[in-house]
């Protein structure tokens, strides 16, 4: 039998966590597989992943998002030929548009939904020194698979029979728990070391410029989409890894932590009692109320995000299919102040059909709501999303093509100096995610609050 090597790819910026792998390398672990883990962040050059892969032989996995895809697609061709062993792509672009993938002659398989079952069958083949059959879940070409076939989407429908994510070869670990993908990632020394977890995965809204809503569509309903981890696993495994990577702070990076009432009813008293570890998350400013954030608060959530996307709220309504009142984020903005809560919010600039005023209003809102910590991110025509398709069909964007956060669409509409114009006053406001002294400033007010109330204070003196 040939050596059960397992290869992960995956793209980052400098040293993000990719979530997919993270649950896929345990799993495989367990099944007498051999994982390693190959980091392409933006120090490393094509030269250098292709030379190392041709040192490798087994089964090489990447995982991609679909700016990840555009930025490697060209690279496929020559990692294939110099990697001894099929390749399959995975993540969300693969989910979003296989058929983007399927021709380039560099993959062998596309991961068409959650990758648990459909990757371990065609380990379990290809190890075995058999051709993979066709399977719900996967669409492979004939060569490592019997034929050219599509196999359908599969997700998982219990988080529980699982592994829990495993980080342990994340570079991120070895270091300092310091990523981009941390809110409190601050561009100074001063930062929190901050674990990144998801409790569940799904989101039950349909913003249209998410990917989340066109995922959605690919499972029978709802109610299977919204998936939790029973909250006695959950805390089994941050406890773990509160003793291993001395957390500071945990921020669950689920789409939408607090949808499930019943869930946090049961989570967050053993949270408190057991991790006793502040936490940040994201929510729906509209879904939120006086006795949840209360209960919430009362059990160590100390910083809350949230979409504001967008200060007008006729284009938030018209475009984004996000049906939330500029008074419903007032009111929820000063709930969660009430609550001494640090707010963060996250802003789109440069969407389709913008204009100057829609995007000034944006600016000012953030100042207006007096947000702790704004985040300014130019638009990103994600693929298959209502909006993309909408300026598609308008005829004012030539091509969707994802990008990094501030790299500016080619819009007509608006205008991309008029754009860039606005990002430039946006991330310079006073409280933009931007400002070294805006983080540094939250993180020491998130110090001081937990010393005050003596919660803590030993963990935050020691990290000072
Ligand atoms: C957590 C999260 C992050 C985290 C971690 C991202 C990561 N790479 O894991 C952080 C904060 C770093 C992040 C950053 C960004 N994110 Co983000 N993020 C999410 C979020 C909220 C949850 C994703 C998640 O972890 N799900 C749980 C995991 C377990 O599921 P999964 O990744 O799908 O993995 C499963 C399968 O896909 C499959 N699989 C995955 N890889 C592979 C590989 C193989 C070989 C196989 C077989 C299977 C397989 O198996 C896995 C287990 O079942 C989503 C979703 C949302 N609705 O908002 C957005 C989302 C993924 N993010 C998105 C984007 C655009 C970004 C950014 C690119 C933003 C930007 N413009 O820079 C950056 C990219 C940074 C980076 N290097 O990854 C988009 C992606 C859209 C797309 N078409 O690609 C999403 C969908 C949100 C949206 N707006 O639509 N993000
Ligand atoms: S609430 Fe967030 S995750 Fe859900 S559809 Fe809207 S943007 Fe996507």
């Amino acid at each position: 039998m040939k050596e059960k090597n397992v290869i992960f790819l995956y793209k980052a910026l400098r040293d993000e966590i990719n979530f997919g792998i993270a649950f896929l390398i345990p799993l495989l672990k367990k099944y007498g597989y051999n994982p390693s883990l190959i980091c392409w962040d933006n120090e490393t050059t094509e030269e250098e992943i292709i030379s190392r892969l041709s040192r490798e032989k087994g089964v090489l996995l990447i995982s991609a998002l679909s700016q990840h895809w555009y930025e490697m697609s060209g690279s496929l061709p020559k990692i294939k030929e110099a990697f001894d062993g099929p390749v399959i792509i995975g993540g969300w672009h693969a989910i979003i548009s296989p058929e983007d993938i399927y021709p380039n002659a560099g993959v062998d398989g596309i991961c068409l939904g959650d990758g648990e079952e459909p990757i371990l069958y065609f380990l379990d083949h290809y190890f075995y020194g058999k051709k993979c059959p066709p399977i719900p879940g996967l669409a492979g070409k004939k060569g490592y698979f019997t034929e050219d076939f599509w196999g359908g989407h599969w997700y998982v429908r219990d988080l529980n029979i699982y592994p829990y994510a495993e980080y342990d070869m994340f570079p991120l670990i070895t270091q300092n728990l310091i990523e981009k993908g941390n809110p409190f990632y601050s561009p100074g020394n001063l930062s929190i070391r901050t674990l990144s977890v998801l409790s569940g995965r799904g989101c039950p809204f349909r913003c249209n410029y998410c990917n989340n809503t066109c995922r959605m569509q690919l499972f029978p309903s709802l109610t299977r989409y919204l998936r939790k981890i029973d909250p006695e696993i959950l805390i089994f495994n941050l406890a773990k890894f509160k003793r291993e990577y001395d957390v500071e702070v945990f921020h669950f990076n689920d789409e939408l932590f607090d949808f499930n009432r019943k869930w946090l009813n049961d989570f967050l008293p053993l949270y408190s009692r057991k991790i006793g570890l502040p936490f940040s998350c994201t929510v729906r400013i509209d879904h939120i109320s006086e006795d949840k954030i209360a209960f919430m608060a009362k059990h160590g959530l100390k910083i809350v995000i949230f979409g504001l996307e967008s200060g007008d709220e006729n284009y938030r309504k018209k475009y984004l299919n996000k049906k939330i009142t500029d008074e419903q984020i007032k009111r929820g903005v000063d709930l969660l102040k009430r609550h001494d809560l640090i707010v963060l919010a996250t802003n789109m600039i440069g969407m389709p059909f913008e204009t100057e005023e829609t995007m000034r209003k944006t600016i000012e809102m953030n100042q207006e709501l007096d947000i702790d910590i704004s985040y300014f991110f130019a638009w990103q025509p994600l693929p298959k999303t209502k909006l993309a398709e909408m300026a598609l069909k308008e005829g004012i964007l030539e091509e969707v093509k994802v990008d990094y956060y501030y790299k500016v669409a080619n819009l007509k509409e608006p205008p991309r100096e008029l754009v860039e114009k606005m990002l430039q006053i946006a991330i310079n406001v006073p409280n933009s995610f931007l400002r070294k002294e805006v983080i540094d400033r939250n993180i020491e007010k998130l110090k001081q609050t937990q010393t005050k109330k003596g919660f803590l204070a030993s963990l935050f003196s020691k990290s000072a």
